[in-house]
């Protein structure tokens, strides 16, 4: 790679940060931020230092590696896409297609190699017991969005740089850098947002690094969030504060949700949150009557036992005070490539509970089943079992509740293929590794992450280092895995027209799909604005066709389309190349009517599904708030989810896998500073460090999640030096949120106590 300074998009969590590479004589010579990235200008994180960690780790494997009775062996490529498709294959015809098992991870949303090829590889693996991070994250979003909005990745995002109230529940952006809402430098708009005389309020069950930063901050108890927006519903109504704003024509059953929230008062719940009446009032008035408000809630509110009933409320609070399409509230993107409107073009909007899982009976979404029941579709037999298994960039071992349970199941797998570049704990137990090329050695376009920014941008980064001819993308090896596998489920040969389409998909791989994406989009450089009547001629033959005609998700798609004729024009792939840092499309604006894609075009305030669910809220507001302490996560800005301890930069200073409770339930508990706690639960046991804090709720502890690198066999020597426990191995894969299938990660219930040594504990 020539000397010189790189400019491109770290690639690592969702704030798409623009990074400024150096390199002398081959090798990375400093990372900074750029200060000319029109999203982040010029924050990163420390972690964006560690991708030359990624890149130069001797540990991470680049090539495929087979188990033998000896130990790991290195294979050729086509030796291994052999062995894989054949294995594949032969579990397919023994056992039926679902007798093979895929999860995706989370590193595949931040490629977009791996995005074009996961469809045909899926299509080609045909199984329907598929399962992804998503079921432990951010499904619940999803799910709303869908029957809200018509579309499940239509999310409203904060406009964190033009509001004057901040109120944000269940999230830490200070630590993640936020979540369906990419926001590199919270930290700095947050200042501005101050500046402006504008303010923050945090509820949370721990004085999080971004609470400390708040205005106002409440505690509340784990998983009771469902009752406090309730509550706030019920004030909004109560004291005559409704008012829907410029969406108020589109919205629908608004009567429906006032009902709903009868029985919800502010004193009803006060206990069960811990929050008092009075505070919960104040909460509402403040977002009503602030007429730049958003409140926003992610991870704390999604993965627990009401993350959908509680996600629903949310945007409801935000229609219901009139801050949805409006500066300053929470907005629609307008992204450059925009998957909202391709996949409706195509009737993928998003769907659920199409057909049920095996042995549980839990509802799909999106065509996949919750990961909360990977274990039990691998262990249970029966017809329809899991003998085969393939991951993609992830890591389920550490990141899916019951960890243990899921160790066993892959243990008694058949056969297991993972795509990853590391030998960790969930890898160690495939049969077959394949390592894709790593972030550098590949081009970058966040598909994903760009449709949920705080601000409209795009920007395109070509690989940085060329990784040789003896390697491969994550696409190329799925695009490769799901050629030979149709070609094998044929019989051996495809008809020449199909071969011909997968001979060009491998050779040309994903970028003149972006290309092609870039120009057909809202600013593509296919289409000027059409002329005299051509327009409205256009506008009226769309307008004759049905909502959901494939050609009027084309107009729209189109950058001919009226309502896109005010954005800048131009941008394809090339036009991208010649901008290093990025293109700014400007700040968020109103989309509405146009961005809905609801049958009816309205907005559904109060679907039925959430209405059923609301039983189950009631039962718990009857019921008193339960004894005993309840868990929770946290994250930290120098960690990522599992998979970046392998940096000694990250790693290195103080434990930071601790159990965080208060100085009351420590005394209680007969635990001090530098004693060691065993966590236990139905799912299993832990030891890990205390850190006493006045900073958790008491009745609260909290546990990181990504770690546990003791398990034997990984081969991230760095990570299994600084281990810590897995607090997935104490989370239950029995719980979930029972009306969408989202794993509950927050606000299960543990046992604590002192632990010592065993030698010790003899002596005694
Ligand atoms: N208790 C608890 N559990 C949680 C969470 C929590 O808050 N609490 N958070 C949940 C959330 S939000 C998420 S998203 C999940 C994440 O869960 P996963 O997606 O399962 O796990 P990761 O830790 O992201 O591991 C990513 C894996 O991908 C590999 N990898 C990294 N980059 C690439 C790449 O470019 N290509 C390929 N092929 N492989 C790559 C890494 O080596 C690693 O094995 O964890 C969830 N689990
Ligand atoms: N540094 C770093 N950044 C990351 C990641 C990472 O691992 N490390 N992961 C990335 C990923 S995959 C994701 S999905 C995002 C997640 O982004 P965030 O959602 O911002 O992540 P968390 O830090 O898990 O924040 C969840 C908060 O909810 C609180 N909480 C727990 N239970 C409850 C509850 O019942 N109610 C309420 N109100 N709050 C509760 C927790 O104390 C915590 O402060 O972060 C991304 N960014
Ligand atoms: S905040 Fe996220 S995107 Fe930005 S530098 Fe850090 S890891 Fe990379
Ligand atoms: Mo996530």
């Amino acid at each position: 790679m020539e000397n010189g300074t790189h400019f491109r998009t770290c690639h690592l969590c969702e704030a798409m940060c623009g990074v400024a590479i150096e390199v002398k004589d081959g090798h990375i010579s400093s990372i900074k931020g750029d200060e000319n990235d029109p999203l982040s200008r010029g924050h990163i994180c420390p972690k964006a230092v560690a991708l030359q960690d990624l890149h130069e780790d001797p540990e991470r494997l680049r090539k495929p590696v087979r188990k033998t009775p000896d130990g790991w062996k290195e294979m050729e490529w086509d030796e291994a896409f052999d062995l894989v498709a054949r294995k594949l294959h032969r579990t397919r015809t023994d056992h039926g297609r679902n007798s093979i098992g895929v999860y995706l991870g989370n590193p595949n949303v931040h490629n977009h190699g791996s995005l074009v090829a996961t469809m045909p590889f899926l299509r080609a693996v045909g199984s329907q017991n598929r399962f992804s991070a998503t079921s432990n994250d951010q499904l619940p979003h999803m799910l709303t969005s869908l029957e809200m909005f018509g579309h499940q990745i239509l999310f409203p995002i904060p406009d964190i740089d033009q509001t004057d109230l901040f109120i944000c529940i269940g999230a830490n952006p200070m630590a993640s850098n936020g979540s369906l809402m990419t926001v590199p430098d919270f930290r700095g708009r947050l200042k501005r947002l101050k500046s402006r005389g504008g303010k923050m309020i945090v509820v949370d069950p721990r004085r999080t690094e971004t609470a400390k930063l708040a205005d106002e901050f409440h505690f509340i108890r784990p998983g009771s969030d469902a009752l406090l927006l309730m509550a706030m519903v019920h004030t909004l109504f109560q004291e005559e504060l409704v008012n829907t704003g410029p969406a108020g024509p589109l919205v629908k059953d608004v009567d429906l949700l006032r009902l709903a929230s009868l029985s919800f008062s502010p004193e009803a719940v006060a206990e069960h949150t811990g929050i008092q009446a009075d505070a919960i009032r104040q909460l509402a008035r403040q977002l009503a009557t602030t007429p730049k408000a958003a409140l926003y809630t992610r991870m704390g509110t999604s993965t627990q036992a009401f993350g959908g009933i509680a996600t629903w409320l949310a945007y409801c609070l935000n229609i219901l005070t009139g801050k949805l399409d409006v500066p300053g509230g929470v907005l629609f993107t307008q992204p450059a490539i925009d998957l909202v409107a391709i996949g409706a073009m195509s009737g993928q909007n998003g769907h659920f509970g199409k057909r049920h899982s095996r042995v549980r009976g839990l509802p799909e979404f999106a065509g996949e089943y919750p990961a909360s029941t990977m274990a039990d579709e691998i262990l249970t037999p029966g017809d329809g079992q899991i003998r085969a298994f393939v991951t993609v960039a992830g890591n389920p071992i550490l990141s899916n509740p019951n960890g243990r349970r899921l160790d066993e199941a892959f243990e008694g797998l058949d056969f297991m293929v993972s795509v990853d570049y590391y030998l960790n704990e969930t890898t160690r137990h495939a049969d077959v590794i394949l390592p894709p090329t790593a972030a550098l050695e590949r081009s970058h376009y966040d598909l994903i992450f760009s449709m949920f920014a705080v601000r409209n941008t795009a920007k395109y980064s070509d690989k940085l280092f060329d990784a040789g001819p003896d390697s491969r993308h994550d696409w190329q090896i799925l695009l490769e895995l799901a050629h030979r596998l149709e070609k094998l489920r044929k019989g051996g040969n495809l008809p020449l027209r199909s071969e011909l389409g997968w001979r060009t998909f491998k050779k040309l791989g994903p970028d003149p799909i972006l290309d092609l994406m870039l120009r057909s989009g809202p600013y593509g450089a296919s289409g000027q604005p059409l002329r005299g009547l051509a327009q409205p001629a256009l506008d009226l033959i769309i307008d004759l066709l049905p909502k959901r005609h494939p050609l009027r998700g084309l107009a729209n798609l189109s950058s001919m389309n009226r309502r896109w004729e005010d954005l800048p024009k131009g941008l394809s792939l090339s036009a991208l190349r010649n901008q290093p840092h990025g293109v700014d499309l400007g700040p968020l604006k109103p989309t509405l009517p146009d961005r809905l894609f609801t049958r009816d075009g309205k907005i559904n305030l109060a679907p039925r599904r959430f209405l059923d669910d609301l039983e189950r809220l009631h039962k718990k507001l009857e019921l008193s708030p339960e004894d005993g302490l309840m868990l929770i996560g946290r994250r930290h800005v120098r960690s990522n989810n599992s998979w970046m301890h392998n940096s000694q930069r990250l790693v290195k200073g103080k434990d930071r896998c601790t159990l965080m409770l208060h100085p009351k339930e420590a005394s209680r508990l007969g635990l001090q500073t530098g004693d060691s706690a065993e966590v236990n639960s139905s799912a299993g046991k832990i030891v890990l460090p205390v850190e006493i804090t006045e900073d958790i709720m008491p009745g609260v502890v909290s546990i990181p999640h990504g770690w546990g690198h003791d398990r034997e066999g990984s081969g991230q020597s760095i990570a299994s030096s600084h281990a810590g426990a897995s607090i997935n191995d104490v989370i239950s894969d029995a719980q979930i949120d029972d009306l969408v299938g989202t794993s509950v990660l927050n606000g299960q219930s543990v046992n604590v106590k002192v632990w010592r040594p065993t030698r010790q504990r003899k002596r005694a």
